[in-house]
């Protein structure tokens, strides 16, 4: 089969050329070949470097039309940001840091809501979103430099339902430009998803059209950061035609966390080069390790519990499982139309939702987790309680 001249590599090019028969002539020309793969060689990297700039030419006009800085390396642009650091190789790990009262801390926090809020009656739900830099706890005794919606990450839990007009208004208080992508919005993303400077509002609105879960999350470049730095949330769209009845309905966002310390004296920053290996220190179910393991989410026997479940990432997906049941109703991927029945774990993608019902008739200790393991391990479980039980749970 022959590849397209552009998709071959300059050692690659010549392979049944560089065996040749014995003889003389063929040792001539084999020397002349290794010469000839050398001057390609050569031509091969300057051909590189001449794209490299071309590329990097491109990248300044493409910035300077849209009246931003370019960014040809996100490490660069990085330095001197608050709350970034600039670095080229990542840090060790800090996973499962804590400092000696970890458990006090831990039953101290007070827990993300998980209970979904109602939705708003009337055609129109408004939505602000304040911008602001805080240091947040991501674990017990684990501080982080983070940038936020509402003062936290995940920022707040929206809930409309399908037809609503969503009014959404962000006000940036932070230091630097954000925005906010919808997922859930069928819109221009270069006039609603814009970028708002510090000290401005913005307001735009988007029709409901779709009922499910969906991810919301700063789409300001490097999205990754602005993202790894805890700029994202979930909105849930009640569909207008009812859903089977739950008895309690709970919201997950599952998230990584990069650190660039460990976050035990002074809070910790993103440590990009981490966020690129996709290498996280943590992660977390509505952005704090284990928080629902101190502090289950209740179910009382018999009863069916609803998840709505956003995969934040920023790059890892989230495995959903209850340890201990199976998934009687699972909308894999939120999508309402249809169901699947009694599944053991449905994949969340990074960026993507989906809605869970669990009914657990036996009282116990039920761990929710993404099964990808490392997660758990790294913070990513919580326990559903079902009944006045206490003790342990398995995992
Ligand atoms: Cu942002």
């Amino acid at each position: 089969m022959a590849y397209p001249e552009t998709h071959r590599y300059p050692g690659q090019l010549h392979r049944s050329e560089a065996e040749p028969e014995s003889g003389a002539l063929a040792k001539v020309a084999v020397l002349l070949l290794g010469l000839l793969v050398g001057v390609l060689a050569v031509a091969a990297v300057l051909l590189w470097a001449s794209a490299r700039d071309a590329r990097s030419d491109a990248r300044a006009a493409a910035g300077k039309a849209a009246g931003a800085t370019a960014i040809a390396n996100p490490h660069d642009a990085m330095a001197g940001m608050p709350g970034m650091a600039a670095t080229s190789s990542a840090t060790a790990s800090f996973a499962g840091a804590a400092p000696a009262n970890a458990k006090a801390l831990a039953a101290a926090h007070k827990p993300f809501p998980a209970a979904l809020p109602a939705a708003p009656t009337g055609p129109v739900a408004k939505v602000h979103l304040g911008v602001k830099d805080v240091v947040q706890q991501i674990a017990p005794g684990i501080k982080y430099r983070a940038w936020t919606f509402a003062g936290g990450a995940p920022g707040p839990v929206i809930h409309v339902r399908q037809g609503q007009l969503v009014k959404v208004t962000v006000t940036n208080d932070g230091t630097m430009a954000h925005s906010v992508d919808f997922h859930a919005a069928r819109i221009a993303p270069n006039m609603a998803f814009r970028d708002v400077a510090p000290g401005e509002s913005f307001t735009f609105s988007f029709r409901a059209t779709d009922p499910g879960v969906f991810m919301y999350h700063c789409g300001t470049k490097p999205v990754l950061a602005h993202i790894a730095n805890g700029m994202y949330g979930a909105i849930v769209v009640t569909p207008t035609r009812p859903l089977p009845k739950a008895d309690r309905e709970y919201v997950l966002v599952s998230s990584e966390w990069y650190l660039n310390s460990p976050g035990l004296g002074q809070p910790a920053s993103l440590d990009m080069a981490k966020a690129h290996a996709m290498t996280p220190d943590w992660v977390t179910w509505n952005g704090y390790a284990g928080q629902y393991v101190a502090h289950p989410l209740q179910a009382n026997p018999g009863e069916t519990i609803r998840f709505w479940v956003v995969a934040a990432g920023p790059s890892l997906d989230t495995e959903f499982h209850v340890v201990g049941t199976l998934l009687n109703r699972a909308w894999a991927n939120g999508d309402m139309t249809h169901l699947q029945r009694d599944v053991q774990t449905v994949a969340v993608p990074a960026g993507g939702g989906g809605v869970f019902d669990v009914k657990i008739d036996r009282p116990g200790l039920y761990p929710f987790v993404s099964h990808s393991f490392a997660s758990v391990d790294l913070g990513q479980v919580g326990v559903l309680r079902v009944g006045d039980v206490h003790g342990t749970m398995s995992h």
